[in-house]
Formats: structure tokens, sequence, C-alpha cells
């Protein structure tokens, strides 16, 4: 344990990008790999959805997207010979760091019945076995097909046609654990579920609040956004119950005052608010403004818009005027003075951006969250304006493109009706299986056979004993993987792995360079292109193995040829062209441009696509924190040194932890309050529903951390968490929501 530190990136990244360089991929592949990163005629990061930058530079990524690709582009492999002398049950007992750090899976696997041990399989084979069992479930709706957000979009758009032509919308992605909330707020409030900024906006903003996000750790470029953001006058808001070192100062590692200096000063006002006690503290805001504007109208409110483009405002403004300071203070844990100086800067911005992640989404009254940054919002009018709107910051590089390609386990009848036009069939039309009804559908025995396209379903979901046990009851668990995870280890009664290409990789069908394309988190689509040589020849791409599986599960139909659609992209995207909305001549126009631009009702002509046609005001309660002596609420959150459940170090520079994932953060008071002492090992137990579920040994780590709450690390934690306790609607697990207990070691 070290001091948090003040400032993020500089030197420290760059080290840190050569050291990770040098020892994964060897320099020249790493050169390759960095220099083609999110670049024109390369590929884009396999890292977060941040947009690339719209001007070319020579350098466009940071120290966790090179982490990212030096993962990916490791030579090590972990081939048949490795499986042979490793047992299933001994890769269990394998920490997520060290199965990921065995290389990369260079050919296709097999764990049969009864045999504890993965090995070699043929392609042909693979497939054969995949389309026997799914052919032998009394019907489609016993399968259940997980997406994480890596995969491209023609490889999306080519696994949803697959599953929707066997029959069944169960599709488990990992939006379900991530940004459903935010989906799910705003379709409701605003009519659209996509963020409503460009990267543009940020230069000509006033305000930026940063809710329940870390950008330092999980999407650094856009330090470089905000930076521009501050030189060109915007004022920053954090809130979140850290005061995370990214998003105080940022040193940027490509100017040399940024290397050598002390950076520029990011964050101007952090409002310390206690975990989900966002609600409260929204309200709060939106009740400074509205007193700014009853003491002095037209001061505060852009009542023009509120009047035309907007409902339910009276009965939202009633509410906010009932809600006592006295509770909205306790709820939120932020004093009234502090929220008025945040309302202060609200006022005086004349455009104002709300970002915001997993601090948001991950909470039982999650949509409530979302939906009171949007009343924040529309108080001033900052939808559909320039240097202002919502941005909910995506995680996976292609989260966003998968959606829009129709991996959604509640399509749209649009959608539908254009794949039926497209390719004559009847899509099943009853909506599916998200990724908690997915696990509880295969611990119940009504889903069979599992496959996962990317990811770590095991390791990412929570309660990892009843997901071992859902996984374990099925038939056939497939993974079509990169690297190894805890997901190859909890198998039904017989697996696969299937090695994919990955994005840094060239991708060859038929003596022709194929690309594919992918969407960021701001409704920009561009190309991809890999370029580094694959270690093995036994790898496929993700549209091969997908035509591989659908060729061997269905016929050929007229339209659907499925070995062409997964050798030419082209074909994919033609079928695109016509299916998804805003993607019309997709292959000319991705060939003529680097990037482009999807169309969005409200960013481009202030349109609500609401049933109303307006925007609606929400109202929402809060709970008062009341839990019972020595119980806390604990968020799970990342270290500096992970992808999600790919974990490369056991450091968390930023937060001063060096060596251990397993440790806990606590406020000082509450240590002492307890009993306890700094780095004193202590067991947690988590409740939830008259359950609980303890885990041993987390080093106690004494930081600032408002009261009443603590935070470990995702994934370790997940066993902790219950399956059941998961937001309102969206039903994404409430990660970040976690009532807990702590007692010392036995
Ligand atoms: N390097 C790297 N990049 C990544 C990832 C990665 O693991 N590593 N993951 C990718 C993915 S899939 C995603 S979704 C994103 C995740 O990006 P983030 O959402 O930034 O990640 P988290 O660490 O989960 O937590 C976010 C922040 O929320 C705060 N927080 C927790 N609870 C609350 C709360 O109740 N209220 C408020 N206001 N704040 C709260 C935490 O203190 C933390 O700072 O990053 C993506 N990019
Ligand atoms: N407690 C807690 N749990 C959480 C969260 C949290 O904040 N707290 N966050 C949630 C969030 S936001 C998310 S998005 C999920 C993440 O859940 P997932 O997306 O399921 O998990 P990842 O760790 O990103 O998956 C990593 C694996 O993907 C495979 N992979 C990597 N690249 C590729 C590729 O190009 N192709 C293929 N086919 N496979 C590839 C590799 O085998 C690697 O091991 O976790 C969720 N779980
Ligand atoms: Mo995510």
């Amino acid at each position: 344990m070290t001091p948090p530190a003040e400032a993020a990136a500089g030197l420290a990244a760059v080290k840190e990008v050569l050291k990770q360089s040098v020892t994964k991929p060897g320099l020249a592949r790493a050169v390759v790999a960095l220099t083609n990163t999110n670049q024109p005629d390369g590929f884009d990061c396999p890292g977060c959805a941040w947009p690339d930058s719209a001007s070319k530079k020579h350098v466009d990524f940071c120290e966790n997207g090179a982490k990212a690709i030096a993962d990916e582009a490791t030579r090590k492999r972990a081939d048949a010979t490795f499986f042979k002398h490793s047992p299933i049950s001994a890769l269990a007992g394998r920490t997520g760091q060290w199965l990921n750090d065995q290389g990369r899976i260079t050919e296709p696997l097999v764990k049969r019945n009864d045999s504890d041990r993965y090995e070699a399989i043929s392609w042909d084979d693979a497939f054969e076995l995949i389309g026997q069992e799914l052919n032998a479930l009394d019907n489609p709706d016993q399968a259940a097909f997980y997406t994480s957000g890596r995969t491209s979009n023609e490889g999306a758009f080519l696994y949803q046609l697959f599953v929707r032509q066997f029959g069944t919308n169960n599709f488990p992605d990992c939006s379900n654990l991530c940004h459903e909330s935010s989906g799910r707020g705003m379709t409701e409030s605003i009519g659209t579920g996509k963020g409503t900024v460009h990267l543009e906006d940020f230069v000509l903003a006033d305000a930026i609040f940063i809710l329940g996000q870390n950008p330092g750790s999980n999407h650094p470029r856009m330090l470089a956004t905000l930076q521009e953001a501050k030189r060109a006058g915007a004022t920053i808001v954090t809130v979140n119950p850290l005061d995370e070192a990214g998003l105080k100062r940022f040193k940027n590692p490509q100017e040399v005052s940024g290397l050598l200096g002390k950076g520029t000063k990011l964050s101007d006002l952090h409002v310390p608010v206690r975990v989900n006690g966002d609600v409260a503290f929204l309200k709060g805001l939106c009740k400074a403004m509205l007193e700014a504007e009853l003491a002095v109208p037209g001061s505060a409110l852009d009542t023009e818009f509120i009047n035309t483009y907007t409902e339910g405002f009276t009965e939202f403004a009633a509410d906010i005027e009932q809600t006592p300071w006295a509770s909205i203070e306790k709820a939120s844990g932020v004093s009234r003075g502090l929220i008025a100086e945040a309302a202060a800067i609200a006022i005086s911005a004349e455009n104002t951006i709300c970002c915001w992640a997993m601090g948001l989404t991950q909470h039982k009254n999650a949509v409530a969250n979302i939906q009171e940054v949007l009343n924040f919002l529309m108080l001033r009018g900052n939808l559909g304006k320039p240097g202002a709107g919502a941005c909910p910051v995506r995680g996976h590089s292609n989260v966003q493109g998968d959606r829009t390609m129709g991996i959604w386990e509640r399509p749209n009848a649009a959608l539908l009706d254009a794949l039926q036009a497209e390719f004559a069939f009847d899509p099943p039309r009853e909506h599916g299986l998200d990724a908690i009804d997915t696990i509880n559908a295969m611990h119940d025995g009504m889903v069979k056979v599992f496959i996962a396209l990317g990811g770590n379903f095991m390791a990412a979901t929570p309660d990892w004993p009843y997901t071992t046990k859902a996984l374990e009851s099925c038939r056939l668990t497939v993974q079509i993987s990169t690297k190894l995870n805890r997901s190859h280890t909890v198998t039904g009664e017989q697996a696969l792995i299937l090695p994919a290409l990955g994005r840094t990789e060239i991708d060859e069908q038929r003596g022709e360079l194929q690309f594919v394309t992918v969407e960021n988190s701001m409704g920009v689509v561009s190309r991809s292109e890999g370029k580094l040589k694959p270690i093995s020849d036994e790898m496929r791409s993700e549209l091969s193995i997908i035509a591989g599986m659908a060729e061997a599960t269905l016929a050929d139909s007229g339209a659907v040829k499925w070995s062409d659609l997964g050798s030419r992209y082209d074909h994919v995207r033609d079928h695109i062209s016509r299916v998804i909305p805003g993607f019309n001549n997709f292959n000319r126009r991705i060939r003529e441009a680097p990037r482009l631009v999807l169309p969005h009702a409200v960013r481009d002509e202030r349109v609500f696509n609401t049933p109303s046609g307006k925007a609606l005001f929400t109202v929402h309660n809060f709970d008062l924190p009341d839990f019972p002596e020595g119980h806390y609420l604990m968020m799970t959150i990342r270290s500096h040194d992970q992808f999600n459940t790919t974990v490369y170090s056991q450091n968390d520079r930023y937060r001063g932890i060096a060596g251990s994932r397993m440790v806990v953060f606590m406020a000082p008071a509450d240590i002492k309050a307890a009993g306890f002492t700094d780095g004193q090992l202590l067991d947690i137990s988590s409740h939830h529903k008259g359950k609980t579920r303890m885990m041993e040994g987390f080093r106690l780590v004494p930081y600032a951390i408002p009261r009443g709450c603590v935070a470990t690390y995702y994934p370790e934690s997940n066993p902790l968490i219950p399956l059941d306790h998961v937001a309102d609607i969206s039903n994404t697990p409430a990660y970040k929501s976690v009532e807990v207990s702590l007692k010392a070691a036995s």
C-alpha cells in the first residue's frame, strides 16, 4: 500500500507499454500492432469503445489498449500438448491470471463425456457435434447464445442470423451485465438507447459531469478529450465515491509537458457521493436548479425547451419540491453546499455533457439513475444541441455495434420484419433469455446447450457456485475464444473450445484479405483490418466459425449460403445494408470514407421517438441507507491492470495497491469504529433475501471512501454477488450495491 496517485498516465504509462510489448508479443510484433492501432487502414483497438480521434494521429492508443493488444498478440501457445498435461480439474484450481498467461488457444479442443481433459478435435468434427446437439433439442429455446462485445458487426450480424434461423431469441450478452440500464432508461425517456454526443462536442461543452466512471483506467484515451475540453474552457465535475487519480490530473504522454511536467488539472469539483447515492444527489442538483429558477425566473432553466420538447415537468417539479434537503443529504452523503456548487456550474454552463459508466448502471435502481441524469440534462435543454448531451461510455470496443446488428434478446418488430424480407424465413417473435435468465434456465434444466461467442461468462456473472452448477447442467458448452479463462474450466457434459482470430490478426479467406467493421460509443462505424500473422493456422475467424456451426446445424437456404457468408464479408455487409437502418450502400461508403456516422434522431434533429414524441421527465424515489450496524454497501470495481476478467497483474498503480487484488477498501473512520486494523485479513459475507455468501482472505486497505461503503475488485469478489439482486427493468446484476458484513479472518 502506497498513497494513491495524484495524476494519470505520464512516463509510467510509457514504461508500462514498453514492458508489456517486449514481454508478450516481442518488440517487432508490438511495433506492427501499435502503429496500426486505431489507424484508418489498421485495426480498431480491442480495448474500450471510446472513439478514435477524428484527426489522423501517428499514435492513437493508450497504456491499457497496449496491454490488451500485447495480451492478444502474445506468441505463447496453449496447445493440445498443454491440455494433455492439464486436467480440467487442475485448471479449475488456477487463478484467472494464470490461465490467461498460458497464451493463445491455437487449435479446436473437445472435452468428451466423463473425461477430465481437453483433447484436439478437427474443425469439421467440432461443427458436427454442435449441429447434432442443437438439432437433438426438443425446441430451439433449449439453447442460449452468448456474445461478448469484441465481436465485429459482420460477426454479430451473421451470429444473430444463424441463431434466429435456428429458431430462438436467447441472446444473453455482455450488455445485459453492463449498459443495459442505460439503454432501457434512455429509450423510455428520450426514445433512443444510444448516446447523443459526438467526440467533437467535448470542446464545445462548458461543463462536463462524469458520474460513476473511472476513465483513467478504463477509457484512458478519454483523458486526452477531457484535456482538450479543459483547454477550450470546460469545467469538469466528477461524481464518484472515490476521487480517482485519472480524474484529478492528466499527464499526456504525447506531450513533452505531459511526460515531464505536472500535467493538466481535470476535475474542478469532486462530489464524493455515497455508493448508490446518485438518485438522491441528482434530485438535489435539480432541486437547487429549480430553487434558483424560482428565485430569479429565467435564470436557471431552459423553459422553452421544456415546454416544446418535453412532458411530465409539472409532476417532476412537484416531486422535487416535496423531497426534503435532509433526506437528499442523508441518502447521497453529499452536503447541500456541495450540491449547490455543482448546480452553480450547471446553471452557468450553456452546454453540458453528462458521461457515465458502471457506477450508475449496476445498481438495483440503475435505470432510475440514468433517467435522473436525463432529467438533469433536460432542465437546461442539453439534448440535441452542439456541445451538450448524454454520453453513456460503453465498455467493450464493439458492444454498441453488436446491439445495432441485432444481438438482443428483445428484438423489435422492425428488425424481425427486415430479416424476414431479406432472408425469407419466419424469425422467432417471442423475447428470449438475457444473461441472468439464461443462468437460471440452465440451472433448472431448461437450457441444455450454451454457446459463447467470446467473453468469460462464468467469471463475469454473479454467484460463481450457482453459475457453475448451471453450466455443468448443460449437455454441451461451447466457448469461442482467444485466450484461456475460467469459463473453459466449467463445462457441460461435453465441451468445445474453438480458437478465434483476434482483432489484431490478418484474416485471409480463400486467398482474399478481409476486413470487418465496428461501432464506437458515439455511433460512428469504422473498418478494422488486422495486421499480425496469426501464430497458428488452425485459428479461424469468428465469421467462418459461425458459418461452420450454422452449416452443420441448418441447411443452406435460397438467400443464405453459409460458407459464402463466412468467407466473403462483403456479402454479409450487403445484407446488413438492406436490413439495418443507417447502413445503406455499406460496402461503398465504408471504402470511400474511414468513418460512417449513423443517424441519430435526438442528436441530429431534436426528435424524440417516444410514444408521445416528447422527452419524458420521470419521477423516482430513493431509499435512505438503513443497514444494520456493521453492514456496509460494497461496490466491485476494476483495477488499472485488468480488462474485465483478464487480469494482467496484481497491481493497481493509481490506487497505490501492489501485489494483491484480494483487498477491501474501507474508510479509516469505519475501520476504527469496527475495531479493525489496517492491513488486517478479513472475511466478507454478503446478505441478500436471507441468504449469506462468504469469502475469506481480503486484506483491509484504509482509503478515502464514504463511510458505510466498501470496495473490492471484480471478478474476484463475484462469488459474493447474489444472482437475484438485479436492477429493476434492465435485469443487470447490482454488482455495485451489495450489502456485506466483515469479520476478522478465522
Ligand atoms: N483497461 C480497461 N478498460 C476497460 C475495461 C477494463 O476492465 N479495463 N472494461 C471495459 C468495460 S466492459 C466497461 S463496462 C468499462 C467500465 O468502466 P468503468 O465504469 O469506469 O469501470 P468500473 O471500475 O466498474 O467502475 C466505475 C467507477 O464507478 C464508481 N462507482 C461505483 N459505484 C458508484 C456509485 O454508486 N455512484 C457513482 N457515482 N460512482 C460509483 C467507482 O468508484 C469507479 O470509479 O470499461 C471498459 N474499458
Ligand atoms: N462484479 C462485477 N462483475 C462484472 C462487472 C463489474 O463491474 N463487477 N462488469 C460487467 C461488465 S460491464 C461486463 S462487459 C462483463 C464482461 O464480460 P465478458 O465480456 O464475458 O468478459 P471478458 O473478461 O471481457 O472476456 C474475456 C475473454 O474473451 C475472449 N476474447 C477476447 N478477445 C476475443 C475475440 O476477439 N474473439 C473471441 N471470440 N473471444 C475473445 C478471451 O478468451 C478472454 O478470456 O463483466 C461484468 N461483470
Ligand atoms: Mo462492460
